[in-house]
């Protein structure tokens, strides 16, 4: 029986625009929001949207990844029909090899796929914070008879050259597309998420892979062929709130974003939970002497001192007389006696030293502390 959709995530990117943070550390597999990491997002979306076969190609420091997502069980996507299922590169008939891109790891993963017998495709990022329902997207792709929908959000135009940008018909058909333009025209930007009718697609990862002069990439490669060929594409429109966390400075953002009045993420929302690996932790605690502030303070942390518009994972010590303010303090770091952290993201298992002072609450900058060293971004 044909499956109407089935997903796969990419989270094989190593992420070095993340610094220190993703030395040891796939991209998804980067804290976020006082409880989650980045991938639970996309994982969170397809439990919510009924999608229950997940296939996720890691390849980067994947180990860690890998326990966290274990058989999908937190997601509730062990329970349902198919489930997760880890994709690393590994060695076939033909042998084996890394991902060439992010083109290549869907190809290298077909009989993955065809054993699925799906008639579309949901290729989803791993370095996303948004929510959203896939259903919705499918819904529009079905109805246009799309070979291919690609979800859209206007980007301000400064920031347009970070991702695909595209033209549109008032029909929303895709007309023009440009991987990173230099000079970007719009603003309207590809999410790296896409609905793929699955023939159509296959057709193109296997003539894209003969190709030397590729570099099997969707964006690069597999979009403007297709468009090229007159393929029908069109740009599902979104208008959430979705993040693309892949830089030190947009991850921060993120974070801070939570913190907002007017956060339109809404981690609260019982309709549309981001599920995690829950860690057992003793309860937080709070000292008669801490004053705590618009923050998000995550279990089993230890509060002596001040703590302002910031995120704290769970087992966070800070001390007395210390401050922290507009920062993310990861997992077990403690921050001693003392210590002044502004505008900063503090990496897990740090200790910052006694009386130490980093980061500037005015700056523009963003500080990263981690264990291997300490950057100003
Ligand atoms: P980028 O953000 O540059 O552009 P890319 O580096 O292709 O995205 O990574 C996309 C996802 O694939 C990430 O989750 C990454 O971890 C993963 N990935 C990268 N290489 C991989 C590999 N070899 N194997 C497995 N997984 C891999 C894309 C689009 C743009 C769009 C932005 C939106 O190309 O058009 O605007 O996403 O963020
Ligand atoms: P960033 O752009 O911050 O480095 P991305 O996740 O977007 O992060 O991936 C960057 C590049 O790393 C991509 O071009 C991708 O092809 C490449 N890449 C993916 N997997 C690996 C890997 N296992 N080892 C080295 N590079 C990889």
């Amino acid at each position: 029986m044909k499956k109407e959709i089935i997903a796969m995530l990419l989270a094989g990117g190593k992420g070095t625009r993340l610094g220190p943070l993703t030395k040891k550390l796939a991209k998804p597999a980067v804290y976020f929001g006082g409880k989650y990491r980045i991938i639970d997002f996309p994982l969170s979306n397809c439990a919510n949207s009924h999608i229950d076969i997940v296939g996720v190609l890691t390849q980067y420091e994947s180990i860690l990844l890998n326990s966290h997502i274990g058989v999908g069980a937190n997601w509730g996507l062990n329970t349902l029909k198919g489930g997760v299922t880890i994709l690393p590169p590994r060695e076939t008939e033909q042998g084996g090899q890394w991902y060439r891109g992010t083109a290549d790891a869907i190809y290298q993963n077909i009989d993955f796929i065809d054993n699925h017998n799906p008639e579309n495709v949901l290729i989803l990022s791993g370095d996303h914070i948004y929510k959203m329902d896939y259903s919705l997207m499918l819904d529009f792709h079905t109805e246009k008879e799309g070979d291919a929908t690609i979800a859209v959000i206007e980007v301000p135009i400064k920031e347009a050259s970070r991702f695909g940008i595209m033209n549109t018909d008032e029909t929303n058909r895709i007309c023009e597309f440009e991987e990173k333009p230099q000079y970007p025209q719009n603003n309207l930007a590809s999410m790296g998420i896409y609905i793929f009718k699955w023939s159509v697609l296959r057709d193109f990862l296997c003539e894209d892979a003969k190709d030397s002069q590729s570099e099997h990439d969707f964006g690069k490669n597999i979009i403007p062929k297709m468009l090229h060929e007159g393929k029908r594409m069109f740009a599902y429109k979104f208008n959430g709130y979705w993040k693309d966390v892949g830089t030190i400075e947009s991850l921060w953002e993120a974070n801070m974003d939570l913190l907002k009045d007017d956060n339109s993420l809404n981690l609260y929302d019982n309709n549309w939970k981001i599920y995690t690996d829950n860690v057992e932790c003793l309860p937080q605690y709070v000292s008669n002497d801490a004053v705590i502030k618009n923050s998000i303070i995550s279990q089993g942390s230890m509060i002596y001192g001040e703590v302002h518009n910031s995120i704290i994972f769970s087992e966070v010590y800070i001390g007395k007389g210390t401050k922290v303010v507009d920062s993310v303090i990861m997992p077990k770091s403690r921050i001693e006696d003392g210590a002044i952290i502004e505008k900063s993201i503090v990496d897990s298992e740090v200790v910052i030293n006694k009386n130490s002072k980093i980061g500037n609450k005015d700056g523009k900058e963003i500080f990263l502390i981690s264990q291997c060293e300490t950057e100003e971004i």
